[in-house]
């Protein structure tokens, strides 16, 4: 029977890229986010390989989050797979120039949001005894850059809470791990930089970022492995990367 995978921020980069794979493989697809249009667009674009389910909520709003799952149809209801990605960075400035709204989306969504949907996912999965979460961390949640300061926190936290679930879902037998890359080129740094493209550009000038797409075949990759393995906390990122600050940019 094929899998059911719920993945949070399908709208954009690498969780739209994970979703297009995962329909590739014929894993039905929940896909969450808050562009309605952008859920329709690949809603239509991927149902030819596989059934689609769309759901349009707020990672912040506990109550959406929690009527949204609830509302979804028998046929889509069991997760096997959850892809906790949704997230992103708001801001790049020292601590004491941040801004508290940055702060606040950060924490609430990077991380509060993540726990929402885990909370109204995860509890299906320990009365099935099987299940596979998949938390999206960050170099950032493994390091801490200059100006990264509350984003960092947010993926730190990240972190903590994917080994937390390793530990207390253990025993339901369910398998829980992050993916932590670190520079991709999608939409993050366009949110971070409030919709500014051209600075945004700038972070990936001079040498090949990842793509979307590589952190998509590494998820699609996790998911195959045999029941028995666990792919407990991968980090990657582009060859021209070494460090979150030393990045080589001779291209
Ligand atoms: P994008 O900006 O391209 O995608 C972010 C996704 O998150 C969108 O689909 C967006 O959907 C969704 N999202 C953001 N805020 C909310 C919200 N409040 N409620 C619901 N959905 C939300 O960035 P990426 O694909 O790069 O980011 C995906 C994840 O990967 C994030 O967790 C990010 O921190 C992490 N990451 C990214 C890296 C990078 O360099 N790009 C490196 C390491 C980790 P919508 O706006 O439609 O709601
Ligand atoms: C995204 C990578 O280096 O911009 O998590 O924080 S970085």
């Amino acid at each position: 029977m094929s899998k059911i995978a719920l993945i949070t921020g399908a709208t954009s980069g690498i969780g739209k890229a994970t979703a297009q794979l995962f329909a590739q493989k014929g894993i039905h697809v929940v896909l969450c986010g808050r562009r309605q249009d952008r859920l329709d667009e690949l809603e239509a674009a991927l149902k030819t390989q596989t059934n689609v389910h769309t759901l349009n909520f707020d990672v912040r709003d506990k109550e959406a989050v929690f009527n949204a799952i609830a509302s979804l149809p028998d046929a889509f209801a069991s997760i096997d797979i959850l892809v906790n990605n949704a997230g992103n960075a708001h801001g790049l400035d020292t601590i004491d120039q941040g801004s508290i709204d940055d702060w606040d989306a950060m924490i609430d969504i990077n991380v509060k949001g993540l726990l929402y949907v885990s909370k109204a996912v995860i509890p299906k999965m320990v009365e099935k005894k099987s299940g596979h979460v998949i938390n999206i961390g960050s170099t950032a949640g493994k390091e801490v850059y200059p100006k990264g300061n509350v984003y960092c926190a947010s993926k730190h936290a990240v972190d903590a809470i994917n080994q937390g679930m390793r530990i207390d879902l253990n025993k339901h037998g369910i398998r829980v791990g992050a993916i932590n890359p670190g520079l991709v080129e999608t939409e993050f740094s366009k949110v971070r930089f409030k919709g500014n493209s051209e600075q945004a550009k700038t972070v990936y000038k001079g040498y090949q970022a990842l793509k979307a797409q590589d952190i998509a075949d590494i998820i699609c990759f996790v998911v195959t492995r045999p029941y028995h393995v666990n792919i407990a906390d991968l980090v990657v990122m582009p060859t021209a990367q070494a460090s979150s600050t030393i990045i080589n940019k001779s291209e």
